[in-house]
């Protein structure tokens, strides 16, 4: 029996960027109470919403200092409830992110921890420096900075695996684990559904010992998906989320597929889902920060990959960390439209539970950064900063921002044409993309041929079809340009086929389709991407799915 959160489409909201309610230029969640109905009639059922609670921001709410209150940016504990109330008149569910690898350290816990003498001391993870005082060991962080700080108050390191102000819990004290427990409980029974649980499985350092040097995040053998980590998660999901009708995805960095599989396994009850990475850094070398040209193949080789990993994948295409997917995946010139339309048939039709992220249904794209002012991101800073010394030339940074900041997601949402695009009264918090005027939902809204519009169609088809939503996976056809396989259910074969190149090609979505499925014609097509395709359709970035 398949369970509620396989059937349904989760959208990520990013609350500081969605909707501002009061004109001080920050989203919040009256601002999301809002925008609820649009949510519910675009199909999607479950909504993820990106950190709300108490924070001071030095990583946007992934640096928490209260688990149990509300950012008053976002509004209050009452309008908490009273989103929970509203998503569940309109049969919407609501997960939260649970960020529990480290805390803020302006978090109580931390500030007592300083102490030596704290009950807190062993939240945290406290060593003293090298006898030449240099930090306890070669460790380097996800945010190009060293991942411990010397704390002159009680004269130790102690480590960050992000920012120096996100402090690592220590889960090798129980009394952690516990805390976890009560803060599960707490969301819960307020009614939400779920979690993402961020960087969750890096949560046990199984030992401090220096790790073999690597370009990036040396070390880190000595954390990712240790047994310690897995059997914390099962006590989390035995002890607590057993108890309660929801579900948990995994953001699980440098996961390997047989991790993956451990981590999802039913029998070992740890995770229900995890988000991998591989497909995002098949247009990287080595780290993300240098790209190289996006080729359609090796990304769709290890999208297929990962669709027969696992048994149940979390499929997305982009996050908050992640640069816009028509940008990157597609066209966002030229073929802006069909290339977003060619990505919601990818992200719709492959196995799994999909997540949208919000800005990702209207085509919104990357930014055209030429000043640090302009990005807020504390990793973009950091890595900026760090290229500078490294005397990487300035157009190479540039390139590096504009193709990969993190603020790229985060500019705020564009719901129309208006002055900051809807989104605020007053100044918006990161600026708005210059492109709202062409870009945004509400005329999207007015226009049949829209992306989105094309988003919500694709959202009733996934929905409407068994061997979309249950359907196993099969490769036929991967080249450079074009993508093609299957969705099998009871007998019922779906067969869908992507052109992601700017180029017609003899492959071209209707040929293949043509070889797959004796035709294609009007009768067996389920939905182009193209609006009126024909067997003569040129056929640049398109999608096609149809019944055999
Ligand atoms: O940005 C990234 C993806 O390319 C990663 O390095 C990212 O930092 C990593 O995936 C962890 O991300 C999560 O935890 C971070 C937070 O900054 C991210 O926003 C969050 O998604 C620390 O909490
Ligand atoms: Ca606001």
């Amino acid at each position: 029996m398949a369970k509620w959160w396989q059937e349904q489409i989760v959208y990520q909201i990013y609350p500081r960027s969605f909707q501002d309610s009061n004109g001080d230029g920050i989203g919040d969640i009256p601002g999301i109470i809002s925008r609820l109905d649009e949510l519910k009639n675009l199909g999607v059922g479950i909504l993820w919403l990106s950190p709300v609670y108490s924070s001071p921001n030095a990583d946007n709410g992934y640096d928490i200092s209260d688990y149990r209150n509300i950012n008053p940016e976002y509004g209050t504990m009452a309008d908490m409830d009273e989103l929970i109330l509203q998503c569940r008149r309109r049969g919407l569910r609501l997960i939260m992110d649970l960020v529990v690898n480290h805390t803020s350290d302006e978090h109580k816990w931390f500030q007592s921890s300083r102490d030596k003498d704290s009950p807190y001391r062993n939240y945290y993870i406290w060593r003293p420096g090298r006898p030449d005082g240099s930090p306890p060991n070669n460790w380097t962080s996800f945010f190009a900075e060293d991942c411990w700080e010397y704390d002159p108050k009680s004269g130790e390191y102690y480590l960050h695996l992000f920012a120096k102000k996100q402090p690592d819990l220590n889960y090798q004290n129980p009394e952690v684990i516990e805390e976890v427990k009560e803060i599960i409980r707490f969301w819960l029974d307020k009614g939400i559904s779920g979690f993402r649980c961020d960087v969750i499985n890096i949560l046990f350092k199984e030992s401090l010992k220096d790790g073999k040097k690597k370009l990036a995040l040396t070390g880190s053998e000595h954390y990712i998906s240790r047994e310690g980590t897995h059997a914390i998660l099962r006590r989390l999901k035995s002890e607590v989320l057993n108890n309660y009708d929801c579900f948990t995805v995994g953001e699980t960095v440098f996961v390997t597929p047989k991790m993956g599989r451990e981590l999802c396994d039913k029998a070992r009850g740890e995770l229900d889902m995890i988000f991998s990475f591989e497909h995002m850094e098949t247009d990287q070398l080595f780290v993300k920060w240098f790209k190289k040209k996006f080729r359609s193949r090796p990304f769709a080789l290890s999208l297929a990959k990962w669709q027969n990993a696992l048994e149940w994948p979390a499929v997305y295409l982009e996050n908050h960390d992640q640069p816009r997917s028509v940008s990157r995946f597609g066209n966002d010139q030229k073929y802006w439209k069909e290339s977003a339309k060619m990505l919601a048939v990818l992200l719709l039709t492959l196995r799994g539970t999909p997540f949208l992220y919000q800005g990702e249904e209207i085509g919104m794209t990357n930014f055209d950064y030429t000043s640090m002012d302009e990005i807020q991101d504390v990793e973009s800073h950091n890595v900026y900063a760090l290229a500078k010394k490294l005397h990487i030339p300035s157009w190479y940074r540039w390139r590096m921002m504009r193709l990969v900041s993190r603020d790229n997601a985060r500019t705020p949402m564009q719901w129309d044409a208006s002055e900051n695009a809807g989104f605020t009264s007053g100044k918006p918090w990161l600026a708005v993309n210059h492109n709202f005027i062409s870009v945004n939902y509400q005329d999207e809204k007015n226009d049949p041929d829209s992306i989105l519009n094309f988003y919500r169609e694709m959202i009733l088809l996934r929905q409407s079809s068994s061997p979309l939503k249950f359907g196993k996976f099969k490769a036929f056809c991967i080249t450079d340009k074009i993508f093609a396989y299957g969705r099998k259910y009871k007998g019922q074969t779906v067969f869908i086929c992507l052109n992601m190149s700017d180029r017609y090609t003899d492959a071209d979505i209707c040929r293949v389709t043509d070889k797959r499925c004796s035709g294609l014609s009007s009768q067996n097509l389920l939905i182009s991407s193209y609006s009126g395709v024909t067997e003569t359709t040129e056929g640049r970035h398109t999608a096609g799915i149809c019944r055999t």
